[in-house]
This record gives C-alpha cells, sequence and structure tokens, in this order.
C-alpha cells in the first residue's frame, strides 16, 4: 500500500512558536470545501470504522498523539500522528480506524466534499466485497 504524506511547510520564530502550512491544490492533490476536527476525546478512544465511497481528505494531529490504522481492502498498514507538521492523505476507498494515543490529541481533517451521509460505507464486509468489484456492487 503506498501511504501519501505530506510535510508542512513550517516557519519557527525564535521563542514565538511555529507556524505551519500547506496549501490545496498544492500540497494537496485536491481542493478542500471541509474542515473538521475532533477534539476532547479521552486516551484510548477509537473512532472511525468506515471507508468512504469518493471522499479524500487529508488527516493532520496539530496536538498530541493518534495512531491511524488504514486498510485498503487488501492490505492494512499503520500512520502514528504525532507531529504538528506532517499530514496523512486517506483517499476513497480506504477503512480507517483512529486511536487516541494521548488524551485531548486533536484529530483535524480537511476534506474534499461537503459532508454526505450516503459516501460512507460502515460495513467492513459491504467495504471488501466492494473494493473486489471495482465499487461497482455491494
Ligand atoms: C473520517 C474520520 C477521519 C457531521 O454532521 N458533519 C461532518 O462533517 C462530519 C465529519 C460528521 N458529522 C456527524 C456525523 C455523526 O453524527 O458527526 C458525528 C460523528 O461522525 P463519525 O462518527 O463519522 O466520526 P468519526 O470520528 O468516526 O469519523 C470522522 C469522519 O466522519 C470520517 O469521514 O474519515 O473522521
Amino acid at each position: 500500500m503506498i501511504i501519501q504524506t505530506i510535510s508542512m511547510k513550517s516557519v519557527t520564530a525564535e521563542g514565538m512558536g511555529t507556524l505551519s502550512v500547506f496549501e490545496a491544490g498544492r500540497d494537496v492533490p485536491f481542493d478542500i470545501k471541509r474542515i473538521y476536527y475532533i477534539h476532547g476525546a479521552p486516551a484510548g478512544v477509537q473512532r472511525g470504522g468506515h471507508a468512504h465511497k469518493a471522499l479524500r481528505q487529508v488527516l493532520w494531529c496539530p496536538y498530541g498523539s493518534i495512531l491511524i490504522r488504514l486498510d485498503d481492502g487488501v492490505e492494512k498498514t499503520e500512520v502514528l500522528l504525532d507531529d504538528p507538521a506532517r499530514g496523512l492523505i486517506v483517499e476513497h476507498y480506504m477503512w480507517r480506524e483512529m486511536i487516541w494515543q494521548q488524551a485531548d490529541s486533536v484529530l483535524c481533517v480537511a476534506a474534499d466534499s461537503y459532508y454526505d451521509a450516503d459516501d460512507y460505507i460502515r460495513d467492513y464486509d459491504v467495504f471488501k466485497r466492494l473494493v473486489k468489484s471495482g465499487g461497482t456492487e455491494a
């Protein structure tokens, strides 16, 4: 499985912290229509457990440490998001689980589409069948 990450441009001002930035269509391979973030989760929490039919996203963790488990229906891998300047591209047809390694870690997500509940695949067996059939039947 090829994992796409981005290293954000980061500008440190001595004694004043660091500014990190990425640009849609330049640093990430799509335009951005929606940004959401998950905060206030205790350590050990697991979220996700679904894939998307079309949605493309970039995930990053500006504070804390979150393990991202990815499964393309053939291979599985894990990426630890613990660097505020590192982003993970998560393409469509990718089963994802997010596990909080540290309380109050923040997961930020920039998505290429507006929220659409019909774009979710929440049943793993359906996901596997869709991957096998190239997305044409469940
Ligand atoms: C994803 C991972 C990384 C909305 O109303 N609007 C939104 O834009 C989103 C993303 C969610 N919601 C509602 C739907 C549910 O009632 O918020 C509630 C929690 O959503 P969900 O259980 O899907 O959250 P996660 O953390 O399991 O997954 C989220 C995204 O939904 C998903 O697309 O890839 O973060």
